[in-house]
């Protein structure tokens, strides 16, 4: 993901501030601790919107999205410039394992945590020594493959591999590089490619891909494995998760596909772009106006019980077309290469 900063003015008074932020940002996403990340991201975009230099607690409070622990730190950076907290972050061995477990494909801090108590030191002790899932082996097998990052030339390879293949059972299907690349990113952590076609349900999609796609793209030796998914994060079988290599190059990369009905093309799409937190941005701007946003399309009269659990689906609005969601939101038009919190 391209960081939040990436774009701050050059001459903004917090230039200094937000890179230490920044910092500490990246260090908890490191960790895996996405919500703290989360909201030193947010402190950050507050930051940028500044035109004085925020100096005082009391300034940093009196700013949104800031609250009353960041205005601390806010503060402490500008008076010492550097932040305590960030000398004693990683820098431990037990941190650095830590870090190189978090960073294996689906693993999370519960896991990473869980093989450290246990006593795992490395990724080779892992391999030979701990039971792990067939997704967790091919994770620290092909580690430092998935490290890697992707350059855009070779993210346009794949997708034109997979456009071809799917093309050859069906012209009329839509095959659209999604994820940081649409975002116009130079490199990506991955391939998100998603599948669709005008008036044609999942299922048909779906049954095309699993039939027909993906075992041809085996058999030409592109598709290296598939990785299984939890139920729990695609109960309706839409997506599909493995690694693939272009000719004449021996790295994995990490691909998802993404099967999209017709009529879901527009949410579908907006969701797969991202980035994850302008998507989070855009749900609660839809949740504050009493609609509901997610990737099948854009609702109104949703209800939910006291626990927040949705009760019904509510009503349709909007899920075919990217713009009108957008519209209908109250949100100004944003192409791809703008949607980065
Ligand atoms: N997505 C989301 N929430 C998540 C994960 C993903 O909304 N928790 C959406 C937005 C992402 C898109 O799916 O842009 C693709 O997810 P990736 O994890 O592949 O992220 P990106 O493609 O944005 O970045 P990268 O270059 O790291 O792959
Ligand atoms: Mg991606
Ligand atoms: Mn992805």
């Amino acid at each position: 993901m391209q960081k939040p900063d990436s774009d701050a003015p050059r001459n903004n008074p917090n230039k200094r501030t937000i890179e230490i932020l920044q910092q500490i940002s990246d260090y908890y996403e490191r960790m895996a601790d996405h919500w703290r990340s989360y909201s030193y991201r947010r402190a950050i975009n507050a930051l940028r919107r500044q035109t004085e230099k925020i100096v005082t607690r009391k300034q940093a409070q009196s700013i949104r999205g800031i609250g009353e622990r960041l205005a601390d730190k806010i503060e402490e950076i500008v008076l010492t410039d550097r932040l305590r907290q960030l000398d004693n972050t990683g820098s431990t061995p037990e941190d650095r394992i830590l870090q190189e477990f978090i960073g294996i494909y689906g693993v999370g801090l519960s896991q990473a945590s869980k093989w450290l108590a246990q006593g795992f030191r490395s990724l080779e002790d892992l391999l030979t020594n701990a039971q792990l899932s067939p997704n967790q082996r091919i994770g620290v097998g092909h580690y430092d493959d998935f490290m890697q990052r992707i350059p855009r030339k070779e993210v346009e390879t794949h997708g034109a591999i997979v456009r071809k293949a799917i093309h050859s059972i069906d012209p009329d299907m839509q095959v659209i590089i999604a994820g940081s690349y649409r975002r116009g990113a130079l490199d990506s952590g991955d391939i998100d490619v998603l599948i669709t076609k005008p008036d044609t349900s999942l299922d048909h999609i779906r049954s095309l891909m699993n039939d027909q796609v993906i075992p041809q793209l085996f058999a030409d030796g592109y598709l290296q494995v598939g990785l299984a998914t939890s139920r729990q994060h695609n109960g309706d079988g839409s997506k599909w998760h493995g690694a693939s290599t272009v000719p004449g190059s021996t790295t994995w990369r990490r691909i998802d596909l993404l099967f999209v009905p017709g009529d879901e093309f527009g949410a579908a799409l907006i969701y797969f772009t991202g980035n994850d937190i302008f998507n989070r941005s855009m749900r609660l701007l839809a949740h504050k106006k009493g609609l509901c946003l997610n990737q099948r399309g854009l609702y109104a009269n949703v209800l939910r019980n006291a626990q927040r659990v949705k009760v019904n689906p509510g009503r349709l609005l909007e899920s075919r077309d990217e713009r009108r969601i957008f519209a209908l939101l109250g949100v100004p038009w944003r192409p791809p290469e703008q949607r980065i919190c």
